[in-house]
């Protein structure tokens, strides 16, 4: 459909930004999947990848994409990676496809986060997508209790269990004024292990794919 039009128009634009003999970062979901599919054609260039998702790392793998354990790369220039929702300053709200730990730890490391998104996920302010939490399974009832407390409605993602073995709320309704403010909160909440909430480590440029072409966020 037009929406992965967009999506592939965004993926193939980050290919710009990839340097060779380097180790790629990439993330998850629907649009990385297609930047997947774009760096397979640069594969000999490239030094290999560190992946934020096992269905990352079994595509990666299926186009002959060496992936390497992150603990074993000194250096990640670039992450390519999804939002759900991104701003004006590059921040994000991600975690729809229940990788934000990986994610989050991947971007941490890596000099230059580039985000390839399609128009829809561009919004003013954060937070009609819920944010995900990911929760240490036994801490669930009190994480949400003090979710509840900072405002939000947490929904448990049930049945869903993550590449980590923990659980995910998604919380719904939160008020979001200062993302970097909320984003210090949440992890300060014993039992959280990452929340969706990509503010004080944001994306450098972003990728937004509209009908009339790519556009270029450098934030
Ligand atoms: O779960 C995630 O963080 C993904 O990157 C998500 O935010 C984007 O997924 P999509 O490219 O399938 O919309």
């Amino acid at each position: 459909g037009n929406a992965d039009a967009l999506k592939k128009a965004a993926a193939e634009a980050a290919m710009q930004y990839i340097e060779d003999g380097t180790v790629v970062g990439v993330g998850t979901g629907s649009t990385v999947n297609f930047f997947i599919d774009a760096l397979a054609e640069r594969k000999h260039d490239i030094e290999g990848a560190v992946s934020s998702s096992d269905a990352s790392t079994e595509r990666l793998k299926a186009h002959g994409i060496e992936v390497f354990e992150l603990n074993s790369v000194a250096d990640v220039p670039v992450y390519v990676d999804g939002a759900d929702e991104i701003n004006e300053h590059g921040q994000m709200i991600k975690g729809g496809g229940g990788a934000l730990t990986r994610e989050k730890i991947i971007a941490a490391v890596a000099k230059k986060f580039v985000c390839v998104a399609d128009e829809s996920k561009v919004v003013g302010r954060l937070g009609e997508f819920p944010v995900p939490v990911e929760v240490v399974p036994m801490a669930r009832s009190y994480v949400a209790r003090e979710i509840v407390k900072l405002g939000g409605d947490p929904v448990w993602r049930q049945g869903f269990t993550t590449d980590n073995g923990n659980w995910i709320l998604d919380v719904h309704n939160f008020d979001i004024m200062e993302p970097m403010k909320l984003e210090a909160q949440l992890n300060n909440i014993v039992g959280v292990v990452t929340n969706g909430l990509f503010a004080q480590r944001g994306a450098n440029i972003a990728l937004i794919a509209r009908e009339d072409g790519v556009q270029t966020l450098k934030v």
